[in-house]
């Protein structure tokens, strides 16, 4: 086995890290949360040329798609969603006609796969804890970041900013981008009342009618949609997670020229 010192190791892994932080202080698209909208978004936003990048607090991808259903480890998927998944050669279990089930961990490791494939980077371990704000016409145009372990430990560290053309909220039932931007900034008109109770057909309808811009440079996709425009959640099928991924990207490919 080639034998590698100690000092390579470190040397490669700081220069490395440094060359990604000074490209990505300045990108198209910051996506918050690597769950099936965010990773989604990701895939179709780099596959088009953006610079994007994704911050997960968690040290894994995946969100909400490793819990399936209540623990049990599948998800089921709805036409035309089903598309999304063939295009990262997810396989899919026909169960009735245009209804599939997918197995979680084959899933959340294909979105992934097909985000990174597609040129967007995948930040794990960084909590996105505040929005860059700026304008007359009050704009996101950015957001700021720190690690999840500086969080956790209660230790004082401000936090950096990374600018961005668009930022998108993809992290889910919380919508903590959405929160903190809102409360923080009541010039920008919208409040975050909290997803409706379950009713999955209207959700899944009105989660993909409801994606799309909250603001001048903010957007949300997947579970926080509901969380903004209080919508109902739909329980463990998935198809409207990816379709609000990829519609977000339309809309943000639309904006950005
Ligand atoms: C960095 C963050 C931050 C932050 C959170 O929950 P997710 O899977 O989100 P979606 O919207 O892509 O998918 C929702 C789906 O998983 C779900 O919960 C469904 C369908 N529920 C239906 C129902 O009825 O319950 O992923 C969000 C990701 C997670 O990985 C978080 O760790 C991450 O975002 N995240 N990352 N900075 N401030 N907040």
């Amino acid at each position: 086995m080639k034998e590698v010192e100690e000092t390579t190791i470190t040397k490669a892994i700081v220069e490395k890290a440094m060359e990604d932080w000074l490209s990505l202080s300045e990108v198209d698209v910051a996506v918050v949360g690597a769950g099936p909208s965010g990773l989604t978004a990701a895939r179709y936003l780099a596959k088009a040329g953006l610079k994007t990048v994704v911050f997960e607090r968690r040290l894994s991808f995946g969100g909400g798609m490793g819990g399936g259903g209540m623990l049990f480890h599948k998800l089921v998927i709805q036409s035309p969603a089903d598309v999304v998944l063939r295009e990262v050669n997810c396989r899919l279990e026909p169960l009735e006609e245009g209804v599939y089930v997918v197995d979680t961990a084959e899933m959340m490791a294909k979105l992934a796969a097909g985000a990174l494939d597609a040129g967007a980077k995948i930040l794990l371990g960084l909590v996105v804890d505040d929005v860059i704000i700026r304008g007359e016409t009050p704009t996101i145009t950015g957001v700021v970041v720190q690690w999840t372990a500086v969080t956790m430990s209660g230790l004082h560290v401000d936090p950096l900013g990374v600018k961005a053309k668009a930022v998108v909220d993809c992290t889910g039932h919380d919508a903590e981008v959405l929160v903190i931007a809102s409360r923080k900034n009541p010039e920008l008109g919208f409040t975050v009342p909290g997803e409706a109770s379950m009713w999955a057909p209207k959700a899944e309808r009105l989660m993909l009618e409801k994606t799309g811009q909250v603001c001048p440079g903010l957007y949300v996709a997947g579970m926080a949609t509901g969380a903004v425009h209080q919508t109902p959640r739909m329980g463990p099928i998935f198809g409207g997670m990816l379709l609000s991924g990829r519609r977000v990207a339309e809309v943000i490919l639309r904006d950005l020229g």
